[in-house]
């Protein structure tokens, strides 16, 4: 909306610098180096400009082009990221379903291996299989191309959740936690970036002080976003840290702020028990605080996310997940078996290692993009 209406202050301010007929035939004089015949044409205004009425339509018309110009590019980035599993699910598909004239229930036995194949999962999966089936029996797949649009629909109401979460109070305090290696830091850096361009004020809270390089990694981000990262000395309790981190947000009326945790301490059990006092210390510093826990999720472990998921859940209240590098598996199929299951909204996904790799979860451009 603020781009629109950039865009169209930006035509305004355009429309006022044109020149007048009169004008215009002057520079011509003015400017003999271009004696070519079609010069009076190119200086000759175009009728819509001379008008007295210009009205609004065409610029606003170009400004919704440009805006679906900018979402289709998008679309086709974020289809070219999701390449491999596209190539899995869409080309296994089409495959599938070549010199086929009807859907009976052998194809459907061969989907199933097909989307088992693209680490739906077997639970996913096999809910997925009953919705095709009794849409076979009800007679509404009697056509192949049918059962395309058929699975996308499945596919996309298998993810519905409640919609993402809005800042409600500042500051926004945002606990990220998942294994080690999954992407905690690098989508920290990626979240504090967008709210950065919009304007906002992230903080960052280096509360994995088990590895000495994790405070670093999370500082040379910081630096690159432009946020500013609390950080006490290795090995100190990471509870004192978000602590202290908080207070800090709180005297520097930051928007948001962003916990960066560990993913590995000496034992599991460790790292819950952690992750729990975290959280209390969060919330006694500041009520509410955390006011979202993402659990991070990284795509090419498959159907072990599942796994992980239900063990973060039992520690500390998840409330939204973040699946990362979707971009080099085959295996993304993984995150609608993650939203299905988990029951807990997907809000974002991940697909490359830069700050703009970060896209909003939403169910329909990701089912198209992956099977479209
Ligand atoms: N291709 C790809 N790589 C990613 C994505 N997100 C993160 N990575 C990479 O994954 C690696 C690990 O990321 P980190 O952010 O350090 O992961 P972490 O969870 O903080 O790891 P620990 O601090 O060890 O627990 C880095 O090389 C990142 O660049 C993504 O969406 N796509
Ligand atoms: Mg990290």
């Amino acid at each position: 909306m603020r781009r629109w209406f950039r865009r169209r202050e930006k035509g305004r301010e355009g429309s006022q610098e044109d020149v007048s007929p009169l004008e215009a035939e002057a520079k011509a004089e003015a400017e003999p180096e271009f004696p070519s015949a079609a010069a009076p044409q190119i200086l000759e205004p175009p009728e819509t400009l001379t008008s007295e009425e210009t009205p609004e339509a065409p610029e606003e018309e170009v400004a919704k082009e440009a805006d679906e110009a900018q979402r289709q590019g998008l679309f086709r980035r974020l289809k070219e990221r999701l390449s491999r599993t596209r190539d899995t699910l869409a080309g296994g598909l089409d495959r599938l379903l070549a010199g086929r004239k009807e859907v009976d229930a052998a194809l459907l036995m061969e989907l199933e291996e097909l989307l088992i194949t693209a680490d739906l999962g077997v639970d996913t999966t096999l809910f997925l299989l009953q919705r095709l089936q009794e849409r076979l029996k009800r007679r509404e797949l009697g056509e192949v191309a049918r059962l395309k649009a058929a699975l996308k629909e499945e596919m996309v109401a298998l993810t519905k959740g409640p919609p993402a979460l809005k800042i409600t109070s500042r500051p926004w305090v945002v606990l990220l936690v998942g294994v080690n290696g999954v992407g905690k830091t690098t989508t920290i850096a990626k979240l504090a970036h967008q709210d950065r361009e919009q304007g906002l004020t992230p903080l960052l809270i280096a509360a994995d002080t088990f590895r000495a390089a994790a405070v670093e990694q999370l500082e040379i981000w910081g630096e690159r976003v432009g946020a500013s990262v609390i950080k006490q000395k290795s090995g100190t309790d990471p509870a004192a840290v978000v602590f202290d981190g908080l207070a800090a947000a709180l005297s520097r009326g930051v928007d948001t702020v962003y916990i960066d945790t560990a993913g590995r301490l000496h034992t599991k059990v460790n790292l819950m028990e952690e992750l729990k006092k975290i959280h209390r210390t969060a919330g006694k510093k500041l009520p509410g605080a955390p006011h979202e826990t993402l659990l991070i999720l990284d795509a090419t472990t498959g159907q072990n996310a599942l796994s992980q998921a239900r063990l973060f859940q039992e520690a500390v209240e998840v409330s939204g997940i973040i699946i990362t590098k979707l971009d080099g598996t085959a295996k993304g199929g993984m995150a609608l078996a993650v939203a299905h299951e988990t029951g807990i909204p997907l809000r974002y996904i991940g697909v490359g290692e830069a700050l703009e790799d970060l896209r909003p979860f939403d169910p329909e451009t990701f089912v198209a993009a992956i099977l479209g």
